[in-house]
């Protein structure tokens, strides 16, 4: 059996910085689980299912990508389908104490899960969903920052 990762987030919606972690994180373990949980602190914009379907259509020509949803803990989750690691990306030092809080706590519920942290690429640093649902909002261009169906549903939301 090989090394399984989960990868989790809100992925509302799914970025080319999101995208890029999962590109790199699927180059080091045999398979990866993207799957969809609750942050208790945002609103989303998109259901679970636009945004399973958003992540499926942009990880489609990875072969040991799956893309997933789970109503409760990640440690539960990553349980479940015999995660050796969860993978989280970081940006900036803001997202530190944030990051070390939840690897914290998720060691404290299971401490045999490690947490692997990627360095966003250079180009993505300052990339977020937040930032991308703002621009869109106001019919800003976002065609660098998300991908083409990406960019369609966030016209298609914004128009609703
Ligand atoms: N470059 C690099 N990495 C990036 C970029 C970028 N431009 N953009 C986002 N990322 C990374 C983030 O750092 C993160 O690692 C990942 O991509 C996902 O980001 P988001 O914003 O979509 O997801 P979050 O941070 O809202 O996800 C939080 C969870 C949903 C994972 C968390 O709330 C959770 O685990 N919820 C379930 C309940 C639980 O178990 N809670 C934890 C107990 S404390």
């Amino acid at each position: 059996m090989g090394a399984i990762a989960v990868c989790p987030g809100s992925f509302d919606p799914i970025t080319y910085g999101h995208l890029d972690i999962i590109r790199r994180g699927a180059k080091v373990f045999d398979q990866i689980y993207v799957v969809v949980l609750n942050n208790s602190s945002k609103q989303p914009l998109f259901s679970v299912e636009e945004r399973i379907e958003l992540i499926k259509e942009v990880t489609k020509d990875i072969p040991n990508v799956k893309v997933d949803s789970f109503q409760g803990l990640l440690v539960d989750y990553a349980k479940n389908v015999n995660a050796h690691a969860i993978i989280r990306g970081l940006r900036a030092v803001s997202d530190f104490e944030y990051e070390m809080q939840i690897t914290s706590m998720n060691r404290v519920l299971n401490d045999e899960i490690e947490t692997f942290f990627i360095m966003t690429n250079n180009q993505y640093s300052f990339l977020s969903s937040s930032i991308v649902k703002e621009v869109a909002k106001y019919n800003g261009k976002v065609t660098e920052l998300v991908p083409p169906c990406v960019e369609k549903a966030l016209k298609a939301k914004f128009k609703e």
